[in-house]
């Protein structure tokens, strides 16, 4: 029996706010905003503890180092890295706010896993996203390849393959595009969510979409799936120019649920017409219509980013707090959705930090499904329990700053500081420093 784990991502002692994620309204709308790493890592810690005194089994993901020192080295900087940080701060402040961007925390985007129940090999198959959308973002790849190389490295149960080839044609963002609907007696229906496609048709014309076909495509044959367990659906152009950058912040599934809006596929009627007969009419699919939620809301509330969790016996829906300070959206969850997905739980979780980067519940998640065999195979010490979870909230509140602005990323004090606390948290989660050096 396999249940999921969900593997939140720690947020970074350098979170700050740099406008960088072009087409994410969040990340545009807080640019040059004092960000506050601590709290956002406490939030974060937070969400896990909510989940975890649930019952739920929680995971951890640790940050990645930053800056990217290997990256600037690719990029003709020279000389110690403290030679590295004036020099890149001297001629592009902005280079070294991408570079020391902790973006690595919204692990929704670190891959894209196929549970070992879905697939001929019978292993969990993990795909990481090259993220190359965005510099910022696709500077994750490589260490976050590395990471889960080490955490999934028992070939018996995982296979972490290569990211997709790191050119537009394969943009490729991960979990975040990708929804699995379990099914009682067949096997689980796959549907990976696209942007656009090298045979053309309609795209956004504001914001840029993030994920094509292609890519989407080679996920599945790399996980193993078999045709009749894959749907490669195009989002709503409209949708994306309207802020929807990934999949998750319109639409989300859960066992056998599927939860979007109205907007959020192109020809959505026959798409959801096709989940149903593929899913041999076993999906319960809500839709919730522009009149009662616009597109507009539902990106400013991040309602679909919300995690549904549980089985029939006790669900639970856990949403951003931005979704009950809407008063449509709340009415629409308190009364609506507790009854079409029959909740017996709803809980708002504040997670204002990550959220002003456009980051909410679901994206700071990955989902892996797991036995127990595989659980015990994992490296690391990354499921929490008590210890570990008051270890990390001591360490964040002794060495997290709680204010951060672009010109202290540039200090080389301060760099050395949050380097240090890095490399402390890899100690904590027993995780090898050399998992670092990709970063180097
Ligand atoms: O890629 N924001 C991220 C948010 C990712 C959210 N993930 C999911 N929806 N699964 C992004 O747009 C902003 C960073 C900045 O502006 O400083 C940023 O990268």
């Amino acid at each position: 029996m396999s249940c999921e784990v969900n593997f939140d991502g720690l947020v970074g002692p350098t979170h700050h706010y740099a406008g960088l994620a072009f087409g994410n309204l969040a990340s545009i709308g807080h640019q040059g905003a004092v960000s506050n790493p601590r709290q956002a890592a406490l939030q974060g810690l937070e969400k896990m503890r909510w989940l975890m005194d649930r019952g739920f089994i929680q995971g951890v993901l640790p940050p990645q180092l930053r800056p990217n020192f290997s990256v600037l080295r690719q990029l003709g900087f020279q000389g110690s890295l403290q030679a590295i940080l004036t020099q890149v701060w001297q001629q592009s402040p902005h280079l070294l706010s991408m570079c020391s961007s902790a973006s690595a925390m919204w692990v929704a985007n670190a891959a894209t896993v196929i549970p070992a129940c879905d697939n001929e090999s019978q292993r969990t198959v993990l795909v990481p996203a090259n993220l190359l959308s965005h510099f910022h973002r696709s500077i994750e790849a490589a260490a976050t390849t590395s990471l889960l190389r080490y955490v999934f490295a028992d070939r018996n149960y995982f296979q972490v393959t290569a990211p997709l080839p790191a050119v537009a044609a394969y943009a490729d963002e991960g979990a975040a595009n990708h929804m699995r609907i379990a099914l009682p007696r067949q096997a689980a229906l796959h549907v990976f969510v696209y942007g656009n496609d090298a045979n053309g048709g309609r795209t956004p014309s504001r914001y840029p979409s993030r994920q094509t076909r292609e890519a989407s495509a080679a996920i599945a044959r790399l996980g193993g799936l078999a045709e009749q367990q894959v749907m490669l659906v195009k989002q709503n152009p409209e949708a994306i120019d309207a802020g929807v950058f990934h999949n998750d912040v319109i639409a989300l599934s859960h066992d056998g649920l599927l939860l979007c809006h109205q907007q959020a596929f192109l020809n959505q009627l026959q798409v959801l017409d096709e989940v149903r007969s593929r899913s041999g009419d076993q999906v319960t699919i809500v839709q919730v219509p522009e009149a009662d939620v616009s597109l507009q809301q539902a990106v400013s509330s991040y309602l679909f980013n919300s995690q549904i969790l549980g089985g029939a016996a006790h669900r639970v829906l856990l949403l951003p707090v931005e979704c009950e300070q809407d008063a449509a959206v709340k009415r629409y969850v308190e009364t609506e959705l507790r009854q079409q997905l029959a909740l017996q739980e709803i809980a708002y979780v504040d997670l204002q930090q990550s959220m002003r980067n456009g980051g909410g519940p679901a994206c700071l998640r990955l989902r892996v499904n797991l036995d127990k065999a595989a659980l015990r195979a994992l490296k690391g010490r990354l499921i929490l329990d008590d210890e570990l979870h008051e270890q990390l909230v001591a360490l964040v509140q002794k060495e997290y700053p709680e204010r951060l602005t672009l010109e202290q990323l540039a200090d080389w004090q301060f760099t050395r500081q949050v380097m240090e606390t890095t490399r402390n948290l890899y100690r904590l989660l027993d995780l090898p420093l050399a998992l670092l050096d990709a970063s180097l």
